[in-house]
C-alpha cells in the first residue's frame, strides 16, 4: 500500500494536546488534580457541565501561532502534527454545525485555530492529522472512572457528522488518531469507512477498535525490545504523568529529558516504527517554553546525527 508506505516515510510527528482543559492547566478551584491526565481533569476533578462550559467563556487563545507550532516541528526534525479535536470532555476546537459545543460558537475567540494550523502545515510542508475522541462526556458517556463504554446509538451521528467535517474541510489528512471507548464492529466500519471514503491516503490507528485500522497504537512511550512487523507509532509525552498542560508540572533536568527521548525515537525509528510526541500548550495557545527546549534539544541531536 504505497500511502501506508508514504505515512511510514514520516517516521516522526508532532501530538497536540490542547483543549478548554488546557485553560485550567492541572488546577480546579485553586488546588491541583493530582490523579489522571489534566486532559481529564473535568472527571477526575468532578467538574460539573455548567462549571465546566464556563472554562470556554474563560478560553481566549491570543497567543496561538500556528507559524510557531509548526517552525518548532521543523526545527525539533519532525514531519507532521496531530492535533486534538476533540477529546473526552466533548469540546470542539473545530467549527461543527452538529453542537454549539465549539471554539467558534462557545468561545470569545469565534474563530477556528485548527483551519489557521492545517494551512499553515501545509506552507511549511508538513502533514497533518487529527486525533479524535470516541468517548465524549458532553454528548453521551457518563464519567464512572472508565472510558471504556460502548458509544450510545444516539452518539453515532454525531460522531459521523463530526468526522465528515473533519476530513471535508482542513485539506489533505495525514493520520487519524481515534481514541479510547468500545465501539461495536460496525460501529468502528463505519468511522473508518468516511475517512477511507474521504481521505483514502490518512493512516488510521488502531484505536478505532475492532481491527479496521491501519496501523498498531503501542502504549505511551514504549520502545519494543526488537524490531515489530506492520506499521505501528509510539506516541510519547514529555512528562508521562500528562498530555494537556499542567501548570504544576516538575520541569527540571532538560538535558536527561531530551537524552531520553532520543533514546525513545530513535529506539522506535530503529524498529520501524513512527513516533509521535506530544507537547500540551497552554490554554492561551503559547507553548511551554520547557517543551520547546525539548524539541530544539532533539533537534539539534539529529543535527548532529544525519541519518540516525
Ligand atoms: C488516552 C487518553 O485517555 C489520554 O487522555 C491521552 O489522550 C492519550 C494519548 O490517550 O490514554 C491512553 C489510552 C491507552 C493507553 C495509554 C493512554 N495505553 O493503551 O497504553
Amino acid at each position: 500500500d504505497p500511502d501506508l508506505a508514504a505515512w511510514q516515510r514520516l517516521q516522526y510527528g508532532m501530538f497536540i494536546h490542547w483543549g478548554i482543559y488546557s485553560e485550567l492547566g492541572g488546577v480546579w478551584q485553586g488546588k491541583p488534580v493530582t490523579s489522571g491526565y489534566s486532559e481529564q481533569i473535568q472527571m477526575w476533578a468532578n467538574i460539573s457541565k455548567a462549571d465546566y462550559r464556563e472554562v470556554a467563556h474563560r478560553f481566549q487563545p491570543d497567543k496561538f501561532d500556528p507559524a510557531a507550532i509548526c517552525g518548532l516541528a521543523k526545527r525539533a526534525g519532525m514531519r507532521y502534527v496531530v492535533i486534538t479535536s476533540k477529546h473526552h470532555d466533548g469540546f470542539s476546537m473545530f467549527d461543527t454545525a452538529t453542537t454549539d459545543y465549539n471554539i467558534v460558537d462557545a468561545t470569545r475567540y469565534g474563530r477556528d485555530p485548527l483551519k489557521l494550523l492545517a494551512d499553515e502545515c501545509r506552507r511549511q510542508g508538513l502533514g497533518f492529522g487529527f486525533y479524535f475522541s470516541l468517548v465524549d462526556w458532553y454528548q453521551g458517556h457518563q464519567f464512572d472512572g472508565g472510558n471504556n463504554n460502548p458509544i450510545p446509538a444516539s452518539m453515532e451521528p454525531v460522531i459521523e457528522a463530526q468526522i465528515r467535517e473533519l476530513m471535508s474541510n482542513y485539506g489533505k489528512i495525514s493520520e487519524v488518531w481515534f481514541d479510547m471507548s468500545s465501539p461495536t464492529v460496525a460501529q468502528s466500519q463505519k468511522f473508518a469507512g468516511i475517512v477511507r471514503e474521504l481521505q483514502p491516503q490518512a493512516a488510521i490507528n488502531s484505536r478505532v477498535w475492532n481491527n479496521v485500522g491501519d496501523f498498531r497504537t503501542l502504549g505511551d512511550n514504549e520502545i519494543p525490545s526488537v524490531p515489530l512487523d506492520g506499521t505501528w507509532q509510539t506516541p510519547a509525552s514529555i512528562y508521562h504523568e500528562t498530555w494537556g498542560y499542567r501548570s504544576w508540572q516538575k520541569r527540571d533536568d532538560l538535558p536527561g529529558k531530551i537524552r531520553d527521548l532520543v533514546v525513545g525515537l530513535t529506539g522506535v525509528r530503529a524498529r520501524g516504527g513512527n513516533y509521535l510526541l506530544n507537547v500540551g500548550p497552554r490554554g492561551d495557545g503559547s507553548v511551554v517554553e520547557f517543551e520547546a527546549d525539548v524539541l530544539n534539544g532533539i533537534g539539534d541531536w539529529l543535527n548532529r546525527h544525519p541519518g540516525a
